[in-house]
């Protein structure tokens, strides 16, 4: 590999451009070269708009796009043929959250790679390189706060389209506080129960909004997330660590306080892609070096599919209004 990253994305939709651009103006080592898409004509008109050579599929793109690495963005249902076809290829690639839509699926990526006998996938869980969680982090693990022992959380979106259900509140967006939750106490999750308040007038039909996911560790960490996705308020993010000896509070981003009309005005983000942003440009900064010395530094294919091990047990526990005990697999030596 010579010292451009020569890199492919599959997905032409706003977190792929937005990749593509972090890329191209703000990121060091690497280049977006090709891509496919799998609406042809969107994905070619995109791609030619940003000068990228289009591909009609991964095969292709894999074949003749000249690329070191593979970059998935198209949506959840796509990621697992795009991945399973860059780990067959024996190339690294960086799959955005979820791995897959559900366990399943992660499961058949997490056994090519052990066929292939080389670490390649990397999962978009962005969270851990945000600055605030990172902190978090560091604070738990130094242990001068004692061992945690309650989480409070909530993940509100302003808005979500109407082909957004009920299940998807729980794979497609709280499966970053699933992923992130179990970085930050370092343990696995034992029990899931899913509570549902009194419906928001702003979700459709086909979606319960909001819900409430209560977690509980191995060691008895209960965790509470709230998770509101037609607030029509911001993007807000809290997540609060309460340890035996102090209370730890994941930071907003910083923004100006305003004074007026005898008010105090603080604002706070419309969206994940500008509360995020940060985290962002780091994880693929990161992924961009480990991957030139052909190493996997973040989110493994083995935390994808815990993830969606952990979301498939809460549709259930939902499902079934029940505390239910989430049976994870034991951890390959592969991963360990
Ligand atoms: C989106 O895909 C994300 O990753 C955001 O972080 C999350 O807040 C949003 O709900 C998801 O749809």
């Amino acid at each position: 590999m010579n010292n451009i990253l020569k890199i492919g994305v599959a997905g032409m939709g706003a977190i792929g451009r937005s990749h593509i651009e972090r890329i191209a103006n703000k990121l060091q080592g690497a280049k977006v070269v090709a891509a496919t898409d799998v609406a042809t004509e969107h994905g070619k008109s995109v791609a030619e708009s940003l000068g990228l050579n289009f591909f009609p599929n991964e095969e292709k793109l894999i074949a003749e796009g000249g690329i070191d690495a593979l970059i998935v963005t198209a949506s959840d249902e796509y990621h697992e043929r795009y991945v399973l076809a860059a780990v067959k290829a024996g190339i690294p690639v960086f799959c955005e959250k979820p791995l897959a839509p559900a366990a399943d699926g992660c499961k058949r990526i997490i056994d090519a790679e052990i066929a292939g006998g080389k670490k390649l996938v990397q999962v978009g869980f962005m969270r851990r390189y945000d600055p605030g969680y990172r902190q978090l982090k560091q604070m738990v693990d130094s242990n001068e706060y004692g061992s945690p022992l309650l989480l409070h959380c909530a993940h509100r979106n302003y808005e979500v389209p109407d082909n957004y259900d009920t299940p998807m509140a729980i794979s497609n967006s709280l499966i970053h506080e699933i992923d992130v939750l179990r970085w930050l106490i370092s343990e696995d999750y034992e029990s899931v129960e899913v509570s549902l308040p009194r419906k928001t007038k702003y979700a459709a039909a086909n979606l319960q909004d909001p819900q409430i996911l209560i977690l509980h560790s191995k060691s008895g960490i209960r965790m509470d997330v709230e998770i509101f996705v037609n607030c029509h308020v911001g993007y807000d993010i809290q997540c609060e660590i309460c340890c035996e000896e102090g209370f730890l509070k994941l930071p907003d981003l910083s923004a100006p306080e305003r004074l007026v009309n005898a008010s105090r005005i603080k604002p706070i983000c419309r969206d994940w892609s500008e509360r995020f942003i940060d985290a962002y440009n780091l994880e693929i900064q990161e992924w961009i070096n480990a991957t030139k010395e052909q190493r996997v530094d973040g989110p493994t294919a083995w935390d994808g599919y815990v993830a969606c091990i952990t979301a498939d047990f809460a549709h259930q526990a939902r499902d079934t209004q029940s505390r239910v005990k989430i049976e994870m697999p034991e951890c390959p030596e592969f991963y360990k």
